[in-house]
């Protein structure tokens, strides 16, 4: 029999979905959950996704390699900022790595009541509908939007995941139904669609088009992170 597949558009309405025994795919495009995949797929060890800053500043006085981002900007103090390319060098490898970043980490931590949190971006989509099409259960796409805001990017993502799953998920509610016709509307233009959409426009004043460009490939990696307790490791 087949599964379901639901799409919540923001993190403030999350509350609204029963995530127990579900697993929730929570997307940030621009760029946290891209981000997390990058820097498991180039080796680091784990990923500890915080809400606050408080909570990531007591990680870096603890000695944490920290990842901070605010607005789309690196917060003064903290090694490392919210780009991709940020994360494709030696210095990650084998480490812990603390993020905490305006949308996409509160996303997380308001998921932990599903059965599964993965992590999911169009660089991983793939790997993240064959994990799931093993699984056998119900499935939330938890889009992490902009400041409570529904976005363009993390709503083309869930479309285009709906699409990938239609053969073993039904279409749960409306959300399911209008991801996946906006995604099949422009998913030969993909970049030309998120360069136009609020975030994009937001990081362009910080002359990140790359980050954009990158963001939007699919499939560039296979690595699926996955929340155990309070860190995020690549499943197997
Ligand atoms: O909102 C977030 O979580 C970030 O990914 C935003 S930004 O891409 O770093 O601007």
């Amino acid at each position: 029999m087949k599964k379901n597949i639901d799409v919540c558009l923001s993190p403030e309405l999350i509350g609204l979905y029963d995530l127990e025994g579900k697993i929730v795919v929570v997307v940030d495009i621009l760029r946290a959950t891209s981000v997390m995949v990058t820097a498991m797929a180039h080796g680091a060890k784990e990923i500890i996704p915080v809400a606050t800053l408080d909570e990531a500043k007591s990680y870096l006085d603890q000695g944490f390699l920290c990842a901070a981002e605010r607005g789309g900007a690196q917060v003064d103090g903290f090694p490392l900022d919210n780009s991709p390319f940020s994360y494709m060098n030696e210095n990650i490898v084998g480490q812990p790595i603390v993020i905490t970043t305006t949308n996409g980490t509160l996303a997380i931590t308001k998921s932990t009541k599903a059965d599964q949190v993965l992590v999911g971006a169009f660089i991983n989509i793939q790997a993240v509908a064959d994990y799931i099409t093993k699984q056998n259960k119900d499935v939330i796409v938890h889009c992490a939007g902009w400041k409570g805001k529904t976005n363009m990017e993390d709503t083309l993502f869930a479309g285009a995941l709906v699409e990938l799953l239609s053969g073993t998920h039904d279409l749960a509610c409306d959300t399911a139904h209008l991801s996946l016709n906006y995604y099949q509307s422009v998913k030969d233009n993909l970049f030309e669609t998120v360069k136009n959409s609020a975030h994009a426009k937001r990081l362009n004043k910080l002359h990140v088009i790359k980050d954009i460009e990158f963001c939007v490939k699919q499939s560039t990696y296979d690595v699926v992170p996955i929340l155990e307790g309070k860190k995020l490791i690549v499943a197997s």
